[in-house]
């Protein structure tokens, strides 16, 4: 069809590699057990992968803390094994692209090393340091985003550093153009060994301004990303997403603006954090609205309508599984798995299916704080516990919104630990893989999967899911999200009920079609129009003049 990038026609799989797939029995996925793990992606119809990082790194945030830019962490594997998945997936058609954690690394790296050793070395400069308050303390009383101070002192310096994260994690100044040049040259570098494109790790915050407060979206965020795409991106057919926890539909098209040179797409998460307490935030969620979940994601169709592309998604390694978080992880999960597919990859902009999602994986129950890996709710309940909190009332927020949920194994059959590892697994097991999981949701052909490849399919195939301008209809029905797309006089219409109870629908005027049934999670329809019985969780799309 019409010259369009190649990612406006594909869906993206991310891939956490911790828990994806064991090939050496040590418990810890790795490179070579996602390499071995290939024809189920190219089945599933996926155009790239978003690869969390494999990295070197001492792993207190997951590989989001990393010592050794250049280096494979050898529990994952090594380089070869790394071009080689660049390769074998390169093969079935399927593009890498690799995340990139740039506004900090780890305090393991040779830059922090070297940064405390000699203060007069010019990494020292790549970090930033600031003398204490006149307490003694703290420069200011910024926060981590793991619980505790955001600034760290090293002793022999008598100096602190800032880290919006885990100490481990210091920040990267982006104020220092030395910084930046050794940045670019070594994104060059993995760009130039044949990979996709990056995901950019909290992007929002290279542009901070700790003195002042500023620490997303600061006044030099921008120069800096169009710097970036300056030294690194230009002439390259990659694909750039950045993750910006901030962003909002006014300053999107600042990111991902066709004439801005930046990036082409962010990640945003205004139909996250709306379900945050405002005080309490996920520790503490609020109860699904859909005509919230709705008016988030219409406005961000509207916003980006004409201009910038939307990165589409309910889940991640950060989010709870959605199934559990926005459908029914119970009676209806396999439906609802279905319906929330649906209602994410026929509206406009590049899908991205988290591992485990295209089997309706549910979260898990965590009881003991012994059970935790995420240095987020490691480091929230220390301080709930300080707080005098009890543990059933945090053990409330960790099993609706912790990151573990969505980090337990991948689910491959019902053998022993799923068949992610033989050996003992780094994380609990989901209990429920005896029943989930893929050898089993792949012997049903109305399974998950069979639902997720005829979607994927459809984005690759037809025009109209691919580029068809977005109409929003039904926005304040409280069960039923409804949508059209339209493009050449055609229209595609989007019915999904996301409630467990039946409801009677009555099809406004604007989303009338009748034609070819595109997708059905009960049975087929021809016909939108009048006043339509939905099934609970049901969801379907008819295309038609
Ligand atoms: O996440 C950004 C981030 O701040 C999230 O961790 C989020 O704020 C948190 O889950 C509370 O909702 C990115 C990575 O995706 C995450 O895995 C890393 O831990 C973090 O940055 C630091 O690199
Ligand atoms: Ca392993």
């Amino acid at each position: 069809g019409q010259d369009v990038p190649w990612w406006q026609k594909a869906v993206g799989y991310q891939i956490y590699p911790r828990s994806f797939q064991d090939s050496n029995g040590d418990g810890i996925g790795d490179i070579p057990g996602i390499i071995a793990r290939l024809d189920h992606l190219a089945d599933l119809g996926v155009g790239f992968v978003w690869l969390s990082p494999v990295y070197a790194s001492p792993q207190v945030d997951m590989g989001y803390d990393i010592s050794d830019y250049r280096a494979i962490d050898p529990a994952y594997g090594t380089l070869d094994d790394m071009d080689r998945l660049i390769a074998e997936a390169g093969a079935r058609g399927i593009r890498i692209v690799m995340d990139l954690v740039v506004n900090h690394c780890s305090d393991r790296h040779d830059w922090f090393l070297k940064a405390v050793a000699d203060p007069s070395a010019p990494e020292h400069d790549y970090f930033i340091w600031r003398d204490p308050g006149p307490d003694g303390g703290p420069p200011t009383d910024a926060r981590s985003v793991f619980g505790g101070p955001a600034w760290t002192l090293v002793p022999e310096l008598g100096r602190y550093y800032f880290h919006q994260f885990a100490p481990g994690q210091p920040d990267l100044d982006w104020q220092n153009p030395d910084l930046r040049a050794a940045i670019h040259e070594m994104m060059n570098w993995w760009l130039d060994r044949g990979i996709g494109g990056f995901r950019l790790d909290v992007i929002d915050l290279i542009g901070k301004d700790p003195d002042a407060g500023v620490f997303a979206e600061g006044p030099d965020l921008h120069p800096f990303l169009r710097e970036m795409h300056d030294a690194a991106f230009r002439g390259r057919d990659t694909l750039t997403v950045g993750e910006t926890w901030s962003v909002t539909p006014e300053t999107a098209l600042l990111y991902c603006g066709r004439d801005r040179d930046e990036l082409d797409m962010v990640f945003q998460f205004e139909h996250v954090t709306a379900f945050h307490h405002p005080e309490r935030g996920k520790w503490d969620p609020l109860p699904f609205d859909l005509p919230v979940f709705k008016r988030t994601l219409f406005r961000w169709q509207e916003a980006l309508r004409d201009d910038g592309w939307n990165a589409l998604f309910l889940s991640n390694h950060d989010l709870p599984r959605q199934v559990s978080r926005y459908g029914d992880d119970g009676e209806w999960r396999v439906r609802s798995a279905k319906a929330l597919a649906t209602a994410i990859h026929l509206l406009r902009g590049t899908p991205f299916v988290y591992q485990g999602e295209e089997i309706g994986m549910t979260n898990t129950r965590f009881t003991d704080p012994d059970e935790f890996r995420d240095i987020e709710a490691i480091g929230h309940w220390a301080e709930a516990r300080a707080r005098g909190e009890e543990l059933e009332d945090f053990l409330t927020g960790v099993n609706a919104n912790g990151r573990d949920n969505a980090r337990t194994p991948m689910q491959w059959s019902d053998a022993p630990n799923g068949g992610f590892t033989t050996g003992r697994p780094w994380i609990g097991v989901n209990p429920n893989h005896a029943e989930i999981n893929v050898a089993a949701d792949r012997a049903d052909p109305d399974g998950v999967v069979a639902h997720y490849r005829r979607l994927i399919g459809l984005r690759r195939d037809r025009r109209i899911v691919s580029h068809g301008q977005f109409v929003a209809h039904a926005e304040g029905h409280p069960q039923v999200m409804a949508y059209a797309r339209e493009l050449d006089g055609e229209r595609l219409s989007v019915v999904v009920n996301l409630c467990a109870q039946p409801v009677s629908f009555r099809v406004p005027k604007g989303l009338e079609v009748e034609g070819e049934s595109l997708s059905a999670n009960v049975t087929p329809r021809t016909q939108v129009r009048g006043t339509l019985d939905l099934a609970p969780y049901e969801a379907f799309a008819v295309m038609g003049p």
